[in-house]
């Protein structure tokens, strides 16, 4: 019996190492040593041996039994490419597509923006998205009363200070940096900051509760308005690559004097009047102005000795002007398809 169980593991292995497709290895598996295959059949027939016999021989068919089945699972892998089978390839087959991410257009654009403000000396600072009321309000001289609050509506953090104070919000804008920024680092300055900003907000095709900004000021001697133009224009010939069609017009926010706003002739209508903006062929894009003294106190800066200049724009609609994008709730839908086309 021994002999024979040493043939037909011979005759197996023999036979299964010729074998090129895993359907007849299995097919050859099954008839050996499937339940009723011949090498299983040999395994029965132990039982009609003595004892001493039955052991020897015994021992001896489980080893070959297990040999069998490691052949087969090597085999079996190196077929199908699996475990073992790494150095089964098959360069016929089409290869396995990798998705590639890619940036998102806010972070495209802002990523432009940030080049071009470097390249004019500027640095890059980032700030909290949860901010404290004072950053956010107090130190650009929006004090509690001020009925400027309402103009920038936010979502306050339900957790009162020591004074029974809810002074936690998510920032309305990111202006609340340039009093950090000349707190670290005084002046003269120049910086950009881009970053998310958060406020209740009703939605429409160019309002979004949750949209990112840019902001940007320059303080040092004699720093005028003219300063300001000069650079919204390097930045708009940047980010367009063309001359853009811009409009200044006054506008009050309580931490600059005088204050401006900028606006955009319409990409998506070319300025005659569309549902982006809302009409009237501008879309409102900049904030802007030269820092009020008060602010450049409360940033520890000599009001008399220094001057300077400050602006905010809405990255999220600069976008929609770039890419003609007529609805500013694609950028948070999270639809690939739109995302995909970046
Ligand atoms: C501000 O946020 C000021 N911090 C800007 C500023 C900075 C002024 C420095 C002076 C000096 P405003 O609320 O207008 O301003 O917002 C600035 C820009 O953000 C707007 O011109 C607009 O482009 C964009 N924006 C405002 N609200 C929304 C909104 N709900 N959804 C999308 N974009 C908005």
């Amino acid at each position: 019996m021994e002999k024979e169980i040493l043939k037909i593991k011979e005759e197996i292995l023999a036979k299964a190492k010729k074998i090129k497709d895993p359907k007849f290895l299995r097919d050859l598996e099954t008839k050996y040593m499937g339940r009723k295959g011949e090498f299983t059949k040999i395994l029965r027939s132990l039982s009609k041996l003595n004892d001493e016999d039955k052991k020897k021989v015994g021992r001896l068919a489980n080893t070959v039994k297990r040999e069998i089945a490691l052949v087969f699972t090597e085999l079996k892998n190196t077929l199908e490419g699996g475990e073992k089978g790494e150095s089964f390839v098959d360069v016929t087959l089409p290869g396995i597509k990798m998705e590639r991410g890619h940036k998102h257009p806010i972070s495209l654009l802002t990523s432009d923006l940030e080049d071009i403000f470097t390249s004019m000396g500027f640095m890059v600072l980032d700030g909290p998205e949860l901010e404290s009321d004072f950053f956010n309000f107090e130190a650009l001289n929006i004090p509690k009363t001020h009925p400027a609050r309402d103009m920038q509506d936010t979502f306050y953090i339900d957790k009162p200070n020591k004074n029974g104070e809810l002074d936690l919000v998510m920032r309305t804008q990111t202006s609340p940096v340039q009093i950090r920024a000349m707190r670290e680092y005084g002046a003269p300055l120049k910086c950009v900051v881009p970053g998310r900003v958060f406020r209740n907000e009703a939605i429409d095709a160019v309002h979004d509760t949750t949209f990112d900004q840019f902001e940007g000021f320059m303080i040092g001697d004699d720093i005028s308005l003219c300063n300001l133009i000069a650079v919204l224009k390097e930045m708009l010939s940047g980010v367009f690559k063309q001359e853009v069609k811009v409009r200044v017009r006054p506008g009050y926010f309580p931490f600059v004097e005088p204050g401006i706003e900028v606006d955009m002739s319409c990409t998506i209508c070319g300025g005659s009047g569309c549902p982006s903006c809302k009409q009237v062929g501008w879309l409102e894009m900049i904030g802007a102005g030269m820092i009020h003294p008060k602010v450049l106190e409360y940033g520890g800066i000599d009001s008399k000795k220094y001057s300077g200049f400050a602006f905010g724009m809405g990255v999220t609609r600069l976008a929609m002007m770039k890419y003609g994008i007529d609805d500013i709730r694609l950028f948070n839908g999270s639809d690939m398809k739109f995302l995909k086309q970046f």
